[in-house]
């Protein structure tokens, strides 16, 4: 039976998975390096540093920076990116959420936040939606990111559900593959072809709703 439902945040919840991308692409622009919305993909999700890392492996020379570049680097694009989500205002929420939530609420199945990110809770506050979900949990206190179960493993237990019981939903390939390796059912939104694994995938948010999931969770 499904007991809660468990949702990443940008690119789920908002659309912050754009912000990071124009925050990443003016860095990789900066540096000239052909960085596309296809390789975007693989950042999804993925801490700050290491997106950096992936960023940087796509210079066919193989530059060497050194640790305090590397960190100028990371903290540039988050000035970038923070300067992106202060505009961030409630009517932000991608359509399809707040219904869905409203409609989860009704059946009593619980609702988290599992996000990678050090700036979730920012964007929950701008959102004004930091009473809507029973647990957020950010990237301040997991230790392993996405793929890694961790952060789903984490909400699943602050809600004290069994992870069998939770459906995760992702808009990132590292994120459907921590929720399955969390051993919870994974949607994902986005292209079909980028989400071989997950349980379904929905185009949008807007074709979320709750009896599906709990039908899809079922099977
Ligand atoms: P920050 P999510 C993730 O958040 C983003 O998908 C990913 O693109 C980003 O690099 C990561 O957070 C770290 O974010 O630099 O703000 O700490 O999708 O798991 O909610
Ligand atoms: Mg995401």
């Amino acid at each position: 039976e499904l007991q809660a439902v468990i949702f990443d945040l940008d690119g789920v919840i908002t659309d912050t998975a754009e912000h990071h991308y124009l925050a990443w692409k003016a860095i990789g622009d900066e540096l000239k390096l052909p960085f596309t919305r296809e390789f975007n993909e693989k950042l999804k999700g993925v801490s700050r540093l290491e997106s950096l890392r992936l960023l940087l492996s796509l210079s066919p020379t193989e530059l060497q920076y050194s640790e305090q570049q590397l960190h100028e680097l990371a903290e540039r694009k988050n000035e970038l990116y923070k300067q992106l989500i202060s505009q961030i205002k409630p009517s932000d929420v991608l359509p399809g959420i707040p219904e869905l939530i409203a409609d989860l609420k009704q059946r009593g199945i619980k609702t988290a936040i599992a996000s990678a990110s050090k700036n979730a809770f920012a964007v929950i506050r701008n959102l004004q939606m930091e009473q809507q979900f029973d647990v957020i949990v950010d990237a301040a206190t997991i230790k392993n990111s996405k793929p890694d179960p961790e952060v789903f493993l984490a909400a699943a237990q602050q809600l004290g559900v069994e992870p069998k019981a939770c459906v995760g939903i992702e808009d990132a390939v590292a994120g459907v593959e921590a929720i399955i390796a969390a051993d919870m059912t994974a949607i994902a939104i986005g292209k079909q072809e980028h989400f071989p694994h997950a349980h379904h995938t929905y185009a949008s948010t807007a074709e979320l709703n709750a009896e599906q999931l709990i039908d899809i969770h079922r099977k």
